[in-house]
Order: C-alpha cells, then sequence, then structure tokens
C-alpha cells in the first residue's frame, strides 16, 4: 500500500513539471486553436527588435490574461509597415489576430 502510494505520487510530481515545463514553450502558448478566429486581443510590452524587410517586430509582451499567455519575448508579424515614430526600446500597445497558419499578425501598434 505504502509502495503504491509512493508510486502515485511520484506520478503525479512527474506529470506537473512536463506540464509547466511545455506551458513555457512557445508554440504551446501559441496554440489558441480553441480562440475565435477573428478576435483581436489588446497587448503591452517593450519593441525589442524590428525586421523591416520581412515584416516583423520582436516584443517584450506582458500576461495577455484573455490568451492565458505568460510574458515573453517572441516575434510578431506586421500586417502594415511599422510606424515611423516607433523604434527599439520604446513601449509598445498593440492589437493583434490570428492570421493564416494560426501566426499572429499585429494589426494596429503604436507607443504605449
Ligand atoms: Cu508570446
Amino acid at each position: 500500500m505504502k509502495t503504491l502510494t509512493l508510486a502515485f505520487l511520484f506520478a503525479l510530481l512527474a506529470t506537473g513539471t512536463a506540464a509547466r515545463a511545455a506551458s513555457h514553450e512557445h508554440e504551446n502558448h501559441h496554440d489558441t486553436a480553441t480562440q475565435q478566429p477573428a478576435a483581436t486581443h489588446t497587448g503591452t510590452g517593450v519593441l525589442k527588435a524590428v525586421n523591416a524587410k520581412d515584416g516583423k517586430v520582436q516584443i517584450a509582451h506582458e500576461p495577455i490574461a484573455e490568451l492565458d499567455w505568460p510574458s515573453m519575448t517572441m516575434w510578431f508579424a506586421l500586417r502594415d509597415p511599422l510606424p515611423k515614430d516607433l523604434k527599439a526600446g520604446d513601449a509598445v500597445r498593440f492589437e493583434m489576430m490570428q492570421g493564416e497558419k494560426n501566426q499572429w499578425v499585429i494589426v494596429r501598434i503604436g507607443r504605449k
């Protein structure tokens, strides 16, 4: 009985650890298949890098509760060219929606 209980506890611990590790993976927090496809979500963060050629920005974003996202640094596609007054280091507020292939696309961005 004691052995069984211990084995059960270890199994629980192992499961918990695996679940926590997975939740920190980028893919995982982007897997929002259950979300409404056309909904926009608002985020805030700091602009870290700009790739104007590919139309992408890297943002260290704050947690986004409605998507259950933790804070993290990630790349977003831009639907439109980045406003000229924005540069790396700026605090920003942005609106995004899921585009093709579940990629997150920023549809509006500005200084916070
Ligand atoms: Cu992210």
